[in-house]
This record gives structure tokens, C-alpha cells and sequence, in this order.
């Protein structure tokens, strides 16, 4: 049936051939077919053809490979663009004279569903994913979206669309309009093709979205939604800059002509194109593919992972044997005695609970989980696990008697974990026979909600157990960082550096309110003070006798926490902390006794109290941040700098946007943060010691990106 015809790509990225009437369009770009110029001018090329031979009836456009189109190309931006645009291509596309039919599977996402809705026709496959995903990284739908998609289908449902960021099925595309017929199997070629062939034969028309508006008719309604988003928009999006652009947008689409709505959100795009919040997204978007990608993992095949153990069913535990048991995974839970083990049990089985109770989980699921939980207090039932990981008290000695025991019991292979914050894994690797099979696996509490990962890599690792260590990562759903052994790793080690920045900040004349104020202002959800009350003060306080004996006696030590932990204020679990927690309140309110105790220890060192600026607490909070993450990339403990941005974006609620805070200091200027270092540094020369790597960064002209090549 098919009659091939001279297919004449302008690049490999776009091909096109005739099939009997029906020009088919592919669109070959791996990995995910982004909408690179290649492929742009690929596709203009097809529609000319397409317009050009007599013999053509009809187009269908498909992508090669996993994906239909997953968006345009997100490394062209910031770069200078090169015709033709995507508008320009969509609009090739809408304006070609014969009926255009576009065969979704995969992805077809931000500019990829822009290329569909300028087709006259959709079909998708039940494999496709659409959305309108732009929001994500700091930007609006840029080829129609926000013009397209409310004339097919409401302000509303558009809105939430492009607010949210959300992948539509194609079940759920088909309800709403946004795709015509629903495809059956896998093919979206032979699908397509057969619906294109179909429309050709009935002489179909071409229908332009553009002249759509059936979907806007009830204009009440539209206003409703608009006002509505924005309201909802204004209260959730916390400074970020594209979701009221978008609103701006889609109300064009209600109150302009197509080609004026065009324009406006091309000069929206625009704007958010050259906002830093876009450049900071776009960091993450990267960064967090780039993890994935150390050298271990390039070198090595990971040893396989059916089974796991812990042990130790305290609240980390019991959070990481929730999260290998949601990655089905059968766990093994060891504790020293049988009321230890009940104990481990309840915690595991308390949050399935919960999840029950706001009726997200059926007591048969649970059952069903449960069923892949056994526990035991002899190490022998992990005989023939593949991996265990080590949750217990964070002391020399017990980890060392853990180890020995897993050393005894456990099969040859078997991937030996530590979830240690701090201690010193190589130590407690050389205490066994099998240090090659020992790694560093630190989880984030809670560890079955939190993302972070750190992957810390002994000096004696085989590379094929830190393989593993990934493999696990992404079977749990959790985003790794490869870490080295030091005290703190990539996370702790920073948060221990830029706590006592603001320690310090409050000894010298801030309130602790002020500095959390600022830190969530600056787009943090908390302040540490705030984090402090939430996790427990007792916990940074056992940290600091642990510490005592090898501070510096000539580093400068703020005593207010002790203060404050000294009469049992751990934070919200005693109902007080930095602030007060009536009843049980979950957002405490300043505490004026704790600012009387903050009073007598700056009389008690000898400071008399001055202002601060937000601003000023922001650069100080950074400085010591960027400064310690400079440290710790300058020592290898992180690969790259952008290590310790996903390290922070996953694991300490950095806001996203400012991609890191080591992309957020190539974004302030290397010479200007070191410049603050220095100037703070008269104060106090031992806390402010400039890093080597900023330095050395700075006398070069070079920024933190320079050094983010893969290993
Ligand atoms: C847009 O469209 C703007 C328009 O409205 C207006 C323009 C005027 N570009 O995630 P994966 C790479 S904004 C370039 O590991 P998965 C990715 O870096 C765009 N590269 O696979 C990785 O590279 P590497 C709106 C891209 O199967 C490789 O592809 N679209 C792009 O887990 C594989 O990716 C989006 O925001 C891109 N657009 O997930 C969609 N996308 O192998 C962004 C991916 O070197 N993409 N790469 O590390 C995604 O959400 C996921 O990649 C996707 C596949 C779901 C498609």
C-alpha cells in the first residue's frame, strides 16, 4: 500500500517520505526528540514539502524513539537564538493547507505539545505523557501553549495544565480535549498513519486551533478561573516569577485576537527567559540528571538487589525500610530484643497507617506490604540478603559490633551499608574483613519522604558496590549525590559551617525570628531556627558535646542553644524551643523569655547588640555556605560544584530556583562573595578563611560552572 516516495531531510534530526497520500514526518532527535534547530528547520522543510508535492493529501507527524517531542531544546537557551522559532514553526504547521495529524507516545510535553496543538488533528497512544511542564523551569509556554490550549479546552483546565506542570495521560488528554481519538496499541506510526489516511479519504478539513473557541464560550466561567488561579497562584508560589505570567497570558487568550495573545506571550517568554529564576531551574533541570552520572556508575555494573536488611528499627530505620518496602523490596529488620523489634515494627507500620487514614492507601495494600516485612534479633536472617544498611546509634563501637556481625553472617557479595551521619566509614570498613563491600549510605529523615541521597565512598569501595549504591538510589526514587568520607559529608559538614554564621549574626544583634524571616524570604521554607525546633534541639546539642573536646578553643562559640537546651527547650516534641508551641501548634511565636536568655549571653561575652539587615544576613548566611561548599568541592568530598547544589536542593530545602547555592554564587559574582568573606574576615579571621578553590576561582576569572563537567 505504501508508495515511496524521494524523502529529502534537510538534517538526519526530521525525516519525512510519502506514504501512499500521506507525507509521514519523523522526528529523530535522541535522546527525548527536543526541538533543537535541527529539528525546527526540519520541520519547516516538511510542511514546504508537504504544501509543495500534489500527490501529498495529508501529514502526520511522529516521533522516533521513546518520545514524541519532549519539549524544545533546553540547552539552547540563553544561547542566541536561530531561526526558524518554534512559534514560527507551529504556525507553518497550524497555516499548512492540507489536514496535519500529530501521533503522541512518549512525551509530548512544553514545546512537544505546542506541535500538536498546531496539527490539526491528535491522536495519542495510550504510552503518551502531555503537559505543559514549562512552570518547572522558570518559564511560560512559549509556542502557543497559553493561546492553544484554553481555545481546546478552558481557562481552567489550561491554567492548571501549565500551573502545575502536570503529565496527562492520554486517557485523561482525550476527556479533556486536547487530543481527538485514543490509540490502541504501542504504534503510534501505524496508528497515526491509518487516522491520517482516514482523514485524507474524507476529504477532512483542516481545523486550526487558533479558530477554536467553543471551550471559551461561557466567558463568566473563564473570568472565574482566572481570578481564581490568581488568587491561588499569589498565596503558593513563593516569589516565583513565571506562574503570574502565565495567568497574564492564557487571560490573553480570552480578551485578544490570536495574533496579539501571539505576542504577548512571546514578550512574556521572553521575560522569563532572561530571569535568573529561569537559569537557576534550568541549573537543577541538569544538575540532577548529572548526579547520576559518577564515575563509579560509568566504570562498574551494579551487583543486583532483590533483598535488603536493616538494622536497628528506630526512626531511620524504619523510615528506610518504608522506603525500600514502597520500592518492593522484602526487608529484613534486626533489633537486639523482641520489644526493640516490636517497637521497629510499629514505626514501619505507622506510616501506612497514616496513609490509610487520609485514604491514600487501602488496609489490603498494606497488608500486602507488610507481608514483604519480617524482623528478628538474630543476625543470621540476613544470611541471604543482598544489601544491608546499618541504622543504629551513632556511636564507634556499636557500628564497629554491627559490622562485625554482618562481617560473620552475611553472604559473599552482599553490599554492606552504614546510614552513619558523621563517623568515619573508612574506620569502620578496616574493622572487617570485607572492606571493598562497604559504603556510606546517608539518608535524609524522614527517609521515606526526603529525596536526598548521599552516597559516601570509602577509600577501599569496590566500584561496583558504589554502582549499587545508584542502582538502589533510583529504585527507591531517591535523587543520589556521591559524597567522600569527612565529618558531615557534602550536607552536615555545610549546615554545620553556615549554622554558626547565623549563631553568630544572633549573638551580635539579630533575633532569631529576623534571621528566619530572612531565610525564608530569600525562598527557604524554614528558617534554621525553625529547623532546629523541628528536629530536635537535643540532637545539635549532643552533637556539640560530642564536639567539645576538639573545638578550636580560640574559634568563637555561641552558648545560646545550650542555653536553651539546658532547660529541656528541644523544640516543638516539648512544645518550646527558639519559639513557643501552645498546644501542640505546629508554627510557633517568638518567645520573649528566649530573647531575654539571647540578651544575657551577649552581656555575658561582652557584645553589645547591633542591627542587621535582612539583606546583610542573607550575604553573611551565603558567604559561609558558598564558602564551606568551596571547601568541600576543593577536598573532592563533592565531585563538582554542582554535587553540592543538588545535595542542598534535595536534602536542606534550598529553593530551586536559585539553582544552588553554588549556582547562586556564579549568579552574585565569585569576586563579590569573596569580596563579603574578606571583609567579614576582620572581624573574625579564624571563621572567615576564604577557600583555596574561591580564590583560586576568583584570580583566574573563573566561576563554580567551569568545574561542572562530567568526571
Ligand atoms: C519548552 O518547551 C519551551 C516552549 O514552550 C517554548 C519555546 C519557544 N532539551 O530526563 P531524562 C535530556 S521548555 C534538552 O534522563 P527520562 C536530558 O538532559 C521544555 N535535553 O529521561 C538527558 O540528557 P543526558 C519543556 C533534554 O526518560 C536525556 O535527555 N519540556 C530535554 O527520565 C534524557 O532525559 C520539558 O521540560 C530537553 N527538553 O525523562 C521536558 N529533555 O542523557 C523536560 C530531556 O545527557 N524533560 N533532555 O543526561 C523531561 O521531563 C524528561 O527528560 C522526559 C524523559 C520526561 C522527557
Amino acid at each position: 500500500m505504501a508508495t515511496p516516495a524521494t524523502s529529502s531531510p534537510v538534517s538526519e534530526a526530521v525525516r519525512f517520505s510519502r506514504q501512499s497520500d500521506v507525507l509521514v514526518v519523523t522526528i529523530d532527535n535522541p535522546p527525548v526528540n527536543a526541538l533543537g534547530v535541527a529539528v525546527r528547520q526540519g520541520l519547516a522543510a516538511a510542511i514546504d514539502a508537504a504544501e509543495a508535492d500534489g500527490a501529498v493529501a495529508a501529514v502526520l507527524l511522529v516521533g522516533a524513539g521513546r518520545a514524541f517531542i519532549a519539549g524544545a531544546d533546553i540547552r539552547e537557551f540563553g544561547q542566541p537564538p536561530m531561526p526558524p522559532s518554534l512559534p514560527e514553526v507551529c504556525a507553518r504547521i497550524e497555516n499548512c493547507s492540507k489536514p496535519v495529524v500529530a501521533a503522541i507516545h512518549g512525551a509530548a510535553l512544553g514545546g512537544g505539545l505546542e506541535i500538536a496543538l498546531s496539527a490539526h488533528y491528535r491522536l495519542a497512544v495510550p504510552s503518551a505523557r502531555l503537559g505543559l511542564p514549562e512552570v518547572q523551569l522558570g518559564l511560560i509556554p512559549g509556542s502557543g501553549g497559553t493561546q492553544r490550549t484554553p481555545r481546546l479546552i478552558g481557562v481552567k483546565a489550561a491554567l492548571e495544565l501549565a500551573l502545575s506542570g502536570r503529565h496527562l495521560g492520554a486517557q485523561e488528554a482525550l476527556a479533556l480535549g486536547l487530543v481527538d481519538r485514543l490509540g490502541e496499541g504501542a504504534d503510534a506510526l501505524a496508528e497515526g498513519l491509518a487516522y491520517a489516511q482516514e482523514l485524507a479519504a474524507a476529504k477532512a478539513p483542516v481545523r486550526r486551533t487558533r479558530d477554536a473557541g467553543a471551550a471559551l464560550a461561557d466567558k463568566d466561567a473563564q473570568h472565574a478561573a482566572l481570578e481564581a488561579a490568581r488568587a491561588d497562584t499569589a498565596r503558593k508560589s513563593r516569589g516565583l516569577f513565571s506562574p503570574m505570567k502565565i495567568i497574564e497570558a492564557t487571560e490573553a487568550a480570552l480578551s485578544l485576537p490570536f495574533d496579539e495573545g501571539m505576542a504577548l506571550e512571546r514578550k512574556l517568554f521572553l521575560q522569563c527567559i532572561d530571569s535568573p529564576q529561569r537559569a537557576g531551574l534550568i541549573h537543577a533541570f541538569f544538575a540532577e540528571r548529572e548526579v547520576l552520572k559518577a564515575p563509579e556508575t560509568k566504570a562498574a555494573k551494579p551487583r543486583a538487589i532483590e533483598s535488603c536488611g536493616i538494622v536497628g528499627g528506630g526512626t531511620m530505620g524504619a523510615g528506610i525500610a518504608v522506603a525500600m518496602l514502597d520500592a518492593g523490596l522484602p526487608v529484613t529488620m534486626i533489633e537486639r530484643d523482641e520489644p526493640s523489634l516490636a517497637r521497629g515494627r510499629a514505626h514501619v507500620e505507622k506510616v501506612y497507617d497514616g496513609l490509610i487514614a487520609k485514604g491514600r492507601m487501602t488496609p489490603e495494600a498494606k497488608a500486602a506490604v507488610m507481608a514483604r516485612f519480617t524482623g528478628s534479633t538474630a543476625y543470621d536472617a540476613l544470611a541471604k540478603v543482598d544489601l544491608v544498611v546499618e541504622a543504629v546509634f551513632e556511636d564507634m563501637a556499636v557500628k564497629k559490633a554491627v559490622f562485625a556481625e554482618l562481617d560473620r553472617v552475611c553472604k559473599k557479595g552482599a553490599v554492606l551499608a552504614t546510614n552513619t551521619s558523621y563517623l568515619d566509614i573508612d574506620e569502620i570498613a578496616a574493622s572487617i574483613s570485607r572492606p571493598a563491600d562497604v559504603l556510606g549510605l546517608h539518608f535524609f529523615s524522614p527517609a521515606n519522604i526526603m529525596k536526598l541521597l548521599e552516597i559516601v565512598v570509602p577509600a577501599k569501595v569496590s566500584a561496583d558496590v558504589v554502582a549499587t549504591g545508584f542502582e538502589l538510589a533510583k529504585k527507591l526514587k531517591k535523587t543520589p549525590v556521591r559524597a567522600g568520607v569527612c565529618d558531615g559529608f557534602i550536607g552536615n559538614r555545610i549546615l554545620a559551617v553556615y549554622r554558626q554564621a547565623a549563631d553568630h549574626m544572633m549573638e551580635d544583634g539579630a533575633s532569631p525570628y529576623q534571621i528566619d524571616k530572612a531565610v525564608r524570604e530569600f525562598g527557604y521554607p524554614m528558617g534554621p531556627f525553625q529547623v532546629s525546633d523541628l528536629a530536635g534541639g537535643d540532637i545539635g546539642w549532643a552533637t556539640r558535646k560530642r564536639k567539645a573536646a576538639t573545638r578550636d578553643p580560640k574559634a568563637r562559640y555561641v552558648q545560646i542553644a545550650d542555653r536553651i537546651c539546658e532547660r529541656g527547650w528541644f523544640g516543638q516534641k516539648t512544645g518550646r524551643g527558639y519559639y513557643l508551641y501552645p498546644e501542640g501548634a505546629r508554627v510557633g511565636t517568638p518567645d520573649p523569655e528566649v530573647e531575654a536568655i539571647i540578651d544575657a549571653e551577649r552581656r555575658r561575652a561582652g557584645i553589645t547588640p547591633r542591627s542587621f539587615t535582612d539583606e546583610e544576613i542573607m550575604r553573611r548566611y551565603m558567604a559561609a555556605m558558598i564558602n564551606e561548599g568551596a571547601n568541600v568541592v576543593h577536598q573532592r568530598i563533592a565531585l563538582r560544584p554542582l554535587d553540592v547544589d543538588v545535595t542542598f536542593l534535595y536534602g536542606y530545602g534550598f529553593p530551586r530556583h536559585r539553582g544552588g547555592p553554588m549556582k547562586y554564587a556564579d549568579m552574585v559574582g565569585l569576586p563579590k562573595v569573596l569580596a563579603d568573606i574578606r571583609e567579614f574576615a576582620k572581624e573574625d579571621p579564624l571563621f572567615w578563611q576564604p577557600s583555596p578553590l574561591l580564590v583560586e576561582l576568583v584570580e583566574r576569572g573563573a566561576d563554580f560552572a567551569s568545574l561542572n563537567q562530567s568526571e
